[in-house]
């Protein structure tokens, strides 16, 4: 399947990321939890070296919490820690700053030697298109509300955000690029709305959703669309779902541009099921 998207913006973004953090204690990645795999940036570590990374699994609302664990283990190392968070509701997020503060310990252990009492910790928030970054920039300011006004001396055009963590946030996010290894990782980006629908045949898309929902979730996929067995052939069950939802044009024929919305839209909002697309 042909995805035709390409940033164009991405070596000014990764020249801004550089820059921003020279002014932050540690990143804060967001990735998406059913996806943790395809929403990172290979180039992450490089562009983050020597800076601690909070790893934040979003959207774990929509993911098998049991796969979730699993990455967590596999993600966390030295200077790397992830935990699972849902920025919407808010799930999760009182776990942020005794992570943050335990990358940053070693580094709070020496200034408090030097006698410095009130420490500021600075994060800035990276991460690929629709992982969520804005809403949790908003949720975390939204308990808190204080926005700094610019400091002189740092720089003139950042906005900082007071959070009631006690971490100040900076109020513009880092946006990373995804790599598309591979035809799997570009559909699991497509499948969780990473990549515009606009420039995607999202026919073939809802197709290749269904042949995934077959050998991942079928059960989950038959009680949805009320399919009292599913056939060897992703159309044949495709176009059973569309009989099902009236997905139809007018002498009965598949309306599969309209079941395909409905099918990704269904997908990504969770009413399939909580659904990890990837495994550790
Ligand atoms: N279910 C669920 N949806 C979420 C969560 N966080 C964000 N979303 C939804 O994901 C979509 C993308 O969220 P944004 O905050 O706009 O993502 P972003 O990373 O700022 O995206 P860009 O600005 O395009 O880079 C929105 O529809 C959010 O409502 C979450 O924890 N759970
Ligand atoms: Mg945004």
């Amino acid at each position: 399947m042909a995805i035709n998207w390409f940033p164009g913006h991405m070596v000014k973004t990764k020249r801004e990321i550089k820059e921003n953090l020279k002014l932050v204690d540690a990143v804060i990645e967001i990735r998406d939890a059913r996806i943790p795999r395809a929403s990172s940036n290979p180039e992450i570590e490089g562009l983050t070296q020597g800076k601690p990374r909070l790893i934040l699994l979003n959207k774990s609302d929509l993911t098998d919490s049991k796969v979730t664990k699993e990455w967590i283990k596999m993600l966390t190392k030295d200077d790397v820690k992830a935990i699972e968070v849902n920025s919407l509701q808010g799930d999760g997020l009182k776990n942020i700053k005794p992570a943050v503060l335990s990358l940053l310990k070693e580094k709070h252990d020496r200034m408090k030697a030097k006698g410095l009492v009130n420490i500021t910790t600075r994060v800035m928030v990276v991460g690929i298109p629709n992982v969520g970054k804005s809403t949790f920039i908003n949720k975390m300011a939204k308990n808190n509300i204080a926005k700094t006004g610019d400091r002189p001396g740092v720089t003139k055009s950042k906005q900082w955000i007071k959070t009631s963590i006690g971490l100040e946030l900076l109020d513009t996010p880092g946006i990373l690029w995804p790599k598309f290894e591979d035809e799997e990782v570009a559909l699991n980006l497509a499948f969780t709305g990473a990549i515009k629908d606009e420039i995607m045949d999202t026919e073939e898309l809802a197709f290749k959703l269904v042949e995934r929902l077959m050998k991942i979730a079928p059960e989950m996929l038959m009680t949805r669309y009320k399919l009292e067995s599913l056939d060897e052939d992703p159309l044949e069950n495709l176009n059973s779902i569309a009989r099902k939802r009236g997905a139809l044009i007018s002498g009965g024929e598949i309306n599969y541009n309209r079941i395909a919305a409905i099918l990704l839209d269904e997908f990504r909002s969770g009413k399939i099921g909580k659904i990890s697309l990837e495994r550790p």
